[in-house]
C-alpha cells in the first residue's frame, strides 16, 4: 500500500491527510500528525474523503449536448466546440459578454490560469467564484478596516487566548479542527462568548450565549461597544496610537443602549451588559466569525462592526487575538489570492491601477482591460438581461448554491453558450452545452491555501479516472486553442509565475512548501511566512479605521403572512451542495434527507410534531421537509441546511445582495411553516 500526503478537499481548515492507495484505487485515509493545520486530527468528512473518488457517477468523458441530450465525445471535439463558440461570441458581442467562474474547490494553479484566461485571452475582468456567496464581505470589510482582508491570526494561537468571541460561526460542524482548538482554549481557562440565533455546540460551552434574531448583528455589536465605552473600558492608548475615526464611532453607538438593542435583537439588556464587561476584561481575545456575519445585505458592514469591536479593545496585531474569519472552502483563500475576482490581479493588486496593469501586461504580453468586471451575482443578473452571453463555470453549482434558484435558472437558460467543468453531474451542468470532466483532488498536483493563509501542497495519489484531466490542464487546452499559448512543463512553473507577480506570494515555491507549507505574506525566498498580521498595531493601511455603522433590517422582514425568519447553513456530515458527501455512504446514512429546525413552542402552536412532514414557504417557493422540533433555535426563527439537491433550500432564499460585496442574504428571509 502506498501513502500519499495531501490536503483535505472539503473545508478551509486545510487538514493534511494521507491517501491510502492500493491497486490504483484510493482505499482510505489517515491523518497527518506532523502538519500543523490539524496535528493528527480529522473530522468525519476528512476520514471519509476517499469514497466519492471512485463513485460510479464520476464524469469520465467530455459530454456534448446534441438536441437536448448529452453524448460522450473525445477531447478534441469538445475543446473545438468550446473554442469555436467563445471566439464567435467574443467577435459578435465583445469580450465583456463572456465570463469565467473559477473554483474554490480547485488548486491555486488552476485559479491563476482561469483568471489569466479571462483577462489575457477573453479580454475581460469578468471572473469571480463562490467567495462571492461567502466571505466577499470579509475581503471588502477587513480591507476597509485594516488594509488586508484575511484571517489575522493562526490556528495554534487560539488555545492560548484568554477570551473567544464567536459570532455567527458554527465551528463544531463547519470547522471541527478549529473547534478542537476552541475547546482546548476553554480547557486552558478561556472565557467564551457566543452570538448565534441557535444553541450550537459552541454556544453550549459558552460562558455567555447571546441568542439574537438573524440580521441584528450590528445592533448587538454597537450595544457591546456602547457599554464598553460608557464604562471607560476601551483601550485608549491603542486607539490613540493605531486608529482613525474613533469620534465618528462614538457618535453612532451613543444611541445603542442595551435596552434599545434588546428591542431589535431580542437579547435581554442585562445579558448584553454582562457580555460587554466580560469581553472587555479578557486579553488577548480572539474574535471569530463566519457566515452568520457575512451572508447579509449588511455583510460588509457587519464585518466592519466586528473589526470596530476588536480595535476598540486593542485585540488585533497581537498573538492569540485578532479578527478571524474562518474561510469556507478548501481553497477559497487561494482562489481569492489568485484573483478569481473581478477587480484585482493576483495578490489583491487592483486592475484599475495603471502601474499594476502595465506590470501584468508586460508579463502576459497582451493589453488588459482597466475596467473591473462583474461579480458572480452580477453575471447572473446580466445573463438574464442578455448582456452576458457565455459562461465557463468551473466546480461550482449555482443552481443549488445561489439564492433564489429560479432566478439563476432564468439566467442560465438565457445564455447562448455554457461550459461546465465538473467531477460530478450537478444541477448547473444540466444546462451546459459542453461538460468537461475534471480530475478530483486525489488525481492531481498543486496547492491549496487554507484559512490561516497557509499555502500547502496537494499531491497526486492516482491517475485521472477515465478521460478526466486535471483542471489546470483543461484551462491550458482551451487557451491554446484560442491562440494564446499556455505551455507549462510542470505545475510548479505556474506557482513560480505567481510568485514573480504577486508580492504576498513572492517567496513561495513548491520546494519551500514541502515541509509545513508557508503562510503569506511571504515576500521573498528568505522570509519565513507570517503567523499574524498587523504586528504592533502597524496595519497594512497604516492606521486601523473605525466605521460608524447603523443597524439596518434584512431586505425582507416578517409579516403576518410570512411570520418566521428563515436562516440557512450547514451541518457536520454534509458539504455544500452535497455532490461528494451525499455520495459517501458513511456520511449520507447519518443524514439522508432535508429538515427544518423549529422551536418547540412554535411547533406546538402550529400542531407540528417532531419528524412529521411540514411545508416551508417563502415568496419564492415552497418545500416539503421533515420537522426537527428542538429547543436549540430561537422562537420565531427557523433553520434549514442547503445540502440536499432534491429539497433545495435555495428555492426559498431571497436574491437580495450586500451592495458593497454583492453577497446574498442567505441568513435571513421571511417564511411560513405549515403542517402537512
Ligand atoms: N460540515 C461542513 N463544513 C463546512 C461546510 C459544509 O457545507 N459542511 N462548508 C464550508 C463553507 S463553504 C463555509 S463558508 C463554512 C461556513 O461555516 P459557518 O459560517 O460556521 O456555517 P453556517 O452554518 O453557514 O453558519 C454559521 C452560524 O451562523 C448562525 N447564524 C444564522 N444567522 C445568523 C445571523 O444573522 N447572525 C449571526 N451572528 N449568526 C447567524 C447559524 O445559526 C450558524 O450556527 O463552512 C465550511 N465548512
Ligand atoms: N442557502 C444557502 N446557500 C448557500 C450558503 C448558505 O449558507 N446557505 N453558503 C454559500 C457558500 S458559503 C458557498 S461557498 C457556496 C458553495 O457552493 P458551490 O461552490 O456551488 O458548492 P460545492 O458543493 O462546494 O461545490 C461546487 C462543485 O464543485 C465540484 N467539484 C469538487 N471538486 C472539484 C474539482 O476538483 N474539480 C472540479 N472541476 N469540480 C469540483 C463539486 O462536484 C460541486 O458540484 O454555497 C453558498 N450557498
Ligand atoms: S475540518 Fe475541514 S479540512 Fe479538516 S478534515 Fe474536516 S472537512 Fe477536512
Ligand atoms: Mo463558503
Amino acid at each position: 500500500m502506498k501513502l500519499v500526503l495531501t490536503a483535505c478537499p472539503y473545508c478551509g481548515t486545510g487538514c493534511n491527510l494521507y491517501l491510502k492507495v492500493a491497486d490504483k484505487r484510493v482505499v482510505g485515509v489517515i491523518p497527518s500528525v506532523s502538519r500543523s493545520a490539524n496535528r493528527g486530527h480529522l473530522c468525519v468528512k476528512g476520514w471519509n474523503a476517499w469514497e466519492f473518488i471512485h463513485h460510479s457517477d464520476r464524469l469520465k468523458s467530455p459530454l456534448i449536448k446534441i438536441r437536448g441530450k448529452f453524448k460522450e465525445a473525445g477531447w478534441d471535439d469538445a475543446l473545438d466546440i468550446v473554442a469555436r463558440n467563445f471566439k464567435k461570441i467574443k467577435k459578435k458581442y465583445g469580450p465583456d459578454s463572456l465570463g469565467i467562474w473559477g473554483s474554490a474547490r480547485c488548486t491555486n494553479e488552476m485559479n491563476y490560469l482561469a483568471q489569466k484566461l479571462a483577462r489575457a485571452v477573453f479580454g475581460t475582468n469578468n471572473v469571480d467564484h463562490c467567495a462571492r456567496t461567502c466571505h466577499s464581505p470579509t475581503v471588502a470589510g477587513l480591507v476597509r478596516s485594516f488594509g488586508s482582508g484575511a484571517m489575522t491570526n493562526s490556528y495554534d494561537e487560539i488555545p492560548q487566548a484568554a477570551g473567544i468571541f464567536a459570532i455567527g460561526s458554527n465551528a463544531p460542524e463547519a470547522h471541527p479542527i478549529i473547534w478542537w482548538r476552541i475547546r482546548t482554549a476553554k480547557d486552558n481557562g478561556a472565557k467564551i462568548i457566543v452570538a448565534d440565533p441557535r444553541k450550537t455546540k459552541l454556544a453550549e460551552i459558552a460562558d455567555i450565549h447571546l441568542q439574537h434574531y438573524p440580521g441584528t448583528d450590528i445592533a448587538l455589536l454597537n450595544a457591546l461597544m456602547h457599554v464598553i465605552v460608557k464604562a471607560d473600558l476601551h483601550d485608549k492608548s491603542f486607539i490613540a496610537r493605531c486608529s482613525l475615526d474613533f469620534e465618528k464611532l462614538t457618535r453612532v453607538i451613543e444611541k445603542y443602549t442595551p435596552e434599545y438593542a434588546e428591542s431589535i435583537t431580542g437579547v435581554p439588556a442585562g445579558l448584553i451588559k454582562e457580555a460587554a464587561f466580560l469581553y472587555a476584561g479578557l486579553k488577548p481575545l480572539s474574535n471569530i466569525y463566519t457566515l452568520g456575519i457575512t451572508e447579509h445585505t449588511t455583510g460588509t458592514e457587519n464585518v466592519m462592526s466586528v473589526a470596530n469591536l476588536a480595535i476598540l479593545t486593542g485585540n488585533v496585531g497581537k498573538r492569540s487575538s485578532g479578527v478571524n474569519p474562518l474561510r469556507g472552502q478548501n481553497n477559497v483563500q487561494g482562489a481569492c489570492d489568485m484573483a478569481a475576482l473581478p477587480d484585482v490581479y493576483p495578490g489583491y493588486q487592483r486592475v484599475d491601477n495603471d502601474e499594476i496593469r502595465r506590470k501584468f501586461e508586460a508579463a502576459w504580453g497582451v493589453p488588459l482591460s482597466p475596467n473591473p468586471g462583474l461579480t458572480v451575482t452580477d453575471m447572473i443578473i446580466q445573463a438574464s438581461a442578455g448582456k452576458i452571453k457565455a459562461l465557463y463555470i468551473i466546480g461550482e453549482d449555482p443552481m443549488r448554491s445561489d439564492p433564489n434558484i429560479n432566478h439563476v435558472k432564468k439566467a442560465l437558460e438565457n445564455l447562448e453558450f455554457l461550459v461546465v467543468q465538473e467531477i460530478f453531474m450537478n444541477k448547473t451542468a444540466e444546462f451546459a452545452d459542453v461538460i468537461l470532466p475534471g480530475a478530483s483532488f486525489a488525481e492531481k498536483d498543486g496547492t491549496f491555501t487554507n484559512s490561516e493563509r497557509r499555502i500547502q501542497r496537494i499531491r497526486k495519489a492516482i491517475g485521472p479516472l477515465g478521460k478526466a484531466r486535471p483542471d489546470w490542464k483543461i484551462v491550458c487546452d482551451i487557451s491554446n486553442r484560442l491562440g494564446y499559448a499556455m505551455k507549462y512543463k510542470n505545475i510548479s512553473e505556474i506557482m513560480d509565475e505567481v510568485a514573480s507577480l504577486a508580492p504576498i506570494y513572492g517567496g513561495v515555491s513548491f520546494e519551500r512548501l514541502e515541509e509545513d507549507g508557508l503562510q503569506w505574506p511571504c515576500p521573498d525566498k528568505e522570509h519565513p511566512g507570517t503567523k499574524y498580521l498587523h504586528e504592533n498595531g502597524k496595519f497594512t493601511c497604516g492606521l486601523a479605521k473605525f466605521h460608524a455603522i447603523k443597524h439596518r433590517p434584512p431586505a425582507e422582514e416578517c409579516d403576518s403572512e410570512y411570520p418566521f425568519i428563515l436562516t440557512t447553513g450547514r451541518m457536520l456530515f454534509h458539504y455544500n451542495v452535497g455532490t461528494m458527501t451525499r455520495r459517501t455512504p458513511a456520511l449520507n446514512r447519518e443524514y439522508p434527507d432535508n429538515f427544518v429546525q423549529i422551536n418547540f413552542n412554535d411547533a406546538a402552536r402550529l400542531g407540528i410534531t417532531n419528524n412529521a412532514a411540514c411545508r416551508v414557504a417563502t415568496r419564492r417557493g415552497g418545500l416539503k421537509v421533515r420537522a426537527d422540533v428542538t429547543d436549540k433555535i430561537k422562537e420565531g426563527v427557523i433553520w434549514m441546511p442547503f445540502h440536499f439537491t432534491e429539497a433545495p433550500a435555495n428555492l426559498l432564499t431571497k436574491d437580495a445582495f450586500c451592495p458593497i460585496a454583492r453577497t446574498g442574504e442567505y441568513k435571513a428571509c421571511a417564511a411560513r411553516v405549515e403542517k402537512c
